[in-house]
């Protein structure tokens, strides 16, 4: 049964450009509840965890780079079906693919910068969000 969690990063070249409060803008206006959400830099050994299931891919090292190279913000969304009106919300992986509208659409500049992340599965959404959440932050 679908959860009404999913987990999201603005990653750093939104930050960097300036897109925070447009990207958020655009989750609040699609009737995404925000219900944690913070500023945080992820270390090396943090992205090598959270992107663990690419590490044999050849854009692992680039990606890895990308994601440590500045803050980002992590955040968890809450809505009916949130898993998968997310991942229609943010677009395709490559923006080139992504349909007019979406946050990748909008923001991102390619397949390797491409703005947000969103949770592919519940059960993804439970792990990351306690990835980034964990202890006191629990929620
Ligand atoms: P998504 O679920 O849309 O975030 O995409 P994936 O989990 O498949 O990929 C995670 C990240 O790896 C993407 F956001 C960007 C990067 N990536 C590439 O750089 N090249 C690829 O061919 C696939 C993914």
């Amino acid at each position: 049964m679908a959860t009404n969690r999913t987990f999201t990063m603005l990653k750093p070249d939104s930050i960097e450009k300036g897109n925070i409060g447009a990207i958020l803008e655009k989750i609040n206006a699609s009737g995404f509840r925000i219900v944690a959400m913070k500023m945080t830099q992820m270390t090396i050994a943090d992205a090598e965890a959270f992107y663990a299931v690419h590490n044999e891919r050849p854009f692992f090292g680039e990606l890895v780079e990308y994601m440590t190279r500045g803050p980002i913000v992590a955040a968890i969304l809450e809505k009916d079906n949130a898993v998968e009106d997310f991942r229609a919300l943010i677009g395709a992986t490559n923006p080139a693919d992504a349909a007019e509208g979406t946050i990748r659409k909008l923001y991102a500049a390619s397949m390797g910068e491409n703005a947000v992340h969103g949770s592919d599965s519940d059960e993804n959404a439970q792990i990351e969000s306690n990835f980034h959440f964990s202890g006191r932050e629990q929620f």
